[in-house]
């Protein structure tokens, strides 16, 4: 199994427990430095602690210790609240176990982790003061739970779970991600459509362009790139069909009818809706739009606040094309900035910005809270493709159509 994570993964790790179990101690064993607060007061550790840390070969990861999910009194529900956040965006889970052993209270824990599809282990912690954990072993086994024995007092037992939280890293972090190159092979054509407009930044390409011509030429594709007014003379004076058009999404109605629909076309935000989180996810998505009633309500979720232009994409233009897609009086709201809004539940739809500040680990946790809190989740370029109906032309390269 490959546990190099591919650059720029952060994974969040967080240990969850009763209070007192050992949580903040065993992030200390891990980490090797004391960092954490470690009481024998129950509830010292008020709100989730991150904690970074270099965890080789998986490289940096950051640990959160929750305050525990039993905890009394109104404060306590603030803590409990906090510490459900914190799992909405967590991508390996360790229920830490006391002297108590596994109880109602963590198998509770557990079916809550598993409702959220989240990657857990348990951790049965200071065994050196239990001689009674047959029966805990035999329980993990019996519901297929993975499971160690540990001592964060004395270490025994820490670099087990070091490995096996390596190795719990979920599949999509692990994956490299693709842009093009998987779509085309060696010796093909590619057209890439480029509107120059008074939009387009002066004397050069943007990102996602760049990216993909390069990813081309890594291919030992061949790439031409053509601006909309051209692309029907182009494809008419060349000698074969290109495997692939890939279009802006501000021409893709003009490129669509352009463009024979023998010959696979797609944009660039479809390629880096994939390359940064799952395609298939925001494609599911999307298909809420056919299911919104009159009276729902839309987040519009924007990861920085960057600066607003008078007809901005995600405030004005999508809504607007929404509306006119599907007649509903529909309630637009927009977030931005690092965390979903705390009453996410009551949003029938998320429609994300493209995320082009944030990192693919940053959006797939994204993509994953939306789904553990029961909330269709798509970006800005698949719903655009959605209402202009031209989706299942652009995911149909994907296999997804
Ligand atoms: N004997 C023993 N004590 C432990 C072990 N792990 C933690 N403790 C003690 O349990 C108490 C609570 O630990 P702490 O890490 O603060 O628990 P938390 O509330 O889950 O973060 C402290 O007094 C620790 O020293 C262990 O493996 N063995
Ligand atoms: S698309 Fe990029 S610049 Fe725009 S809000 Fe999202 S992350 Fe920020
Ligand atoms: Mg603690």
């Amino acid at each position: 199994m490959a546990t190099k994570a591919p650059k720029g993964v952060r994974l969040v790790i967080t240990l969850t427990g009763r209070r007192n179990a050992g949580k903040s101690s065993l992030i200390n064993a891990i980490c090797g430095e004391e960092i954490a607060i470690v009481s024998e007061m129950p509830g010292t550790t008020t709100d989730p602690v991150a904690r970074h840390h270099e965890l080789l070969p998986l490289g940096p990861v950051t640990f959160y210790d929750t305050a525990g999910l039993d905890d009394e009194g109104v404060l306590g529900e603030l803590r409990i609240q906090a510490a459900r956040k914190v799992l909405f965006r967590t991508d390996v889970a360790v229920v830490v176990v006391g002297e108590e052993g596994i109880t109602s209270y963590e198998k509770e824990i557990i079916a809550e982790l598993r409702r959220m599809g989240l990657s857990f282990l348990v951790a049965l912690n200071k065994r050196d003061l239990r001689d009674d954990m047959e029966g805990d072993l035999a329980w993990c086994a019996e519901e297929e739970v993975p499971v160690l024995s540990v001592s964060a007092q004395g270490g025994d037992g820490v670099r087990e779970l070091k490995e096996s939280l390596i190795n719990m890293a979920p599949e999509e972090f692990r994956k490299e991600p693709l842009l093009v190159r998987d779509l085309i092979n060696e010796g093909d054509w590619v057209v890439c459509v480029v509107p120059i407009d008074l939009a387009a930044p002066k004397g050069r390409l943007i990102l996602p362009q760049v990216m993909v011509l390069r990813d081309i030429l890594d291919a030992d594709a061949v790439g031409l790139v053509v601006k909309e007014r051209e692309i029907e003379e182009t494809l008419a004076s060349m000698g074969r069909k290109p495997a692939l058009v890939i279009t802006d999404s501000q021409a893709v109605l003009k490129v669509d009818a352009d463009v024979p629909q023998d010959i696979p076309m797609t944009t660039f935000s479809t390629l880096m809706a994939r390359y940064k989180g799952e395609l298939e996810a925001l494609v599911e998505g999307a298909e809420m739009l056919d299911k919104l009633k009159d009276g729902d309500t839309v987040l519009m979720g924007e990861a920085c606040s960057h600066h607003q232009v008078a007809d901005d994409i995600g405030r004005v233009k999508i809504p607007r094309w929404i509306t006119r897609y599907t007649g509903l009086d529909l309630n637009f709201e927009f977030y931005s900035g690092n965390d979903f809004p705390d009453d996410l539940e009551k949003f029938d739809l998320a429609i994300h910005c493209g995320g082009c500040m944030l990192n693919r680990t940053a959006m797939l946790r994204r993509i994953r809270e939306c789904q553990r809190r029961g909330v269709p989740i798509t970006n800005y370029g698949v719903a655009i493709s959605k209402v202009q109906g031209v989706l299942e032309r652009v995911i149909r390269p994907f296999g997804l159509a």
